[in-house]
């Protein structure tokens, strides 16, 4: 409750953005451009992405930096900051609180032409320290979870629920291609928008009548930065305004 703030299928679905934030972070530091989930037949979910991968190197305690990343509460970011992190966005913090709420854990990070492995089990105890597992020429993070019986009320992702997420994920990080695929029903969903929160626009008022294009303009001031795009439609209904 303290971390995720509901045990039910809210905060089960919690866990996912959770990842899929980090993910994000990464395409919006510039790295990458493909988020892949993919719901699995033993109920366990994967998020990866096509960034740098995480760093595979020696922490100062001696243990992995991904150890560290997804064992330690907090590491990433100071306990304040964790306020930030439920609005906005703030790297690192949830990784290690998906973990602890997990029965099984693998991460897999490919960086400098090598996969590496590592896996936990029972919220977050190490199975197996980090390996490589290979060579490979691509680069990114995987992560692949299964949420504790023993904590949520129920276990099962919601196929409706993500798809709707990350396609407004999609809208809000122009150029992001996301791709949810669920194993278990045999369906997929790719979502890319070039035109990022003027397509939102356009997808909002889809089964109305438009009566201007979309209106779409940015500008910053005392560095908070604002993108807006409107548009007006002959509908009689209540104006709509949706802000992330
Ligand atoms: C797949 C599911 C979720 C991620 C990265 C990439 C880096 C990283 C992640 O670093 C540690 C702490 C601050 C720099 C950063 C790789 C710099 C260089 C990364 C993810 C190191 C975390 N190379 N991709 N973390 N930082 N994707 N996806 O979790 O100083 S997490």
């Amino acid at each position: 409750g303290m971390y995720i703030g509901s045990t039910y299928k809210r905060g089960l679905h919690h866990l996912v953005w959770e990842i899929v934030d980090n993910s994000i972070d990464e395409v919006m530091n510039g790295y990458g451009d493909t988020i892949t989930i993919t719901l699995h037949k033993d109920k366990s979910i994967s998020v990866a992405d096509n960034g740098r991968g995480v760093p595979v190197g020696k922490h100062e305690s001696g243990k992995s930096t991904v150890e560290v990343i997804y064992t330690v509460l907090h590491a990433g970011g100071k306990f304040e900051e964790w306020n930030y992190k439920v609005s906005g966005g703030l790297h690192g913090v949830g990784a290690s609180v998906v973990n602890a709420l997990s029965s099984a854990m693998i991460v897999n990070s490919r960086r400098d032409g090598k996969e590496y492995t590592i896996s936990f089990k029972d919220g977050g105890k190490v199975a197996s320290p980090l390996k490589e597992v290979g060579k490979t020429n691509k680069t990114g993070t995987t992560v692949r979870f299964l949420p504790d019986k023993d904590v949520f009320s129920t276990t099962d992702f919601s196929y409706s629920t993500i798809c709707e997420r990350m396609q407004e994920s999609a809208f809000l990080l122009k150029g992001l291609t996301v791709e949810v695929i669920d194993e278990i029903n045999n369906r997929q969903e790719k979502y890319h928008y070039e035109n990022g929160i003027k397509s939102f626009v356009e997808y909002i008022d889809e089964d109305k009548t438009p009566i201007n294009n979309v209106v779409h303009f940015k500008g910053s001031k005392y560095g908070i930065e604002v993108e807006i795009a409107l548009q007006y439609t002959d509908s009689y209904s209540t104006e709509n305004i949706i802000s992330f």
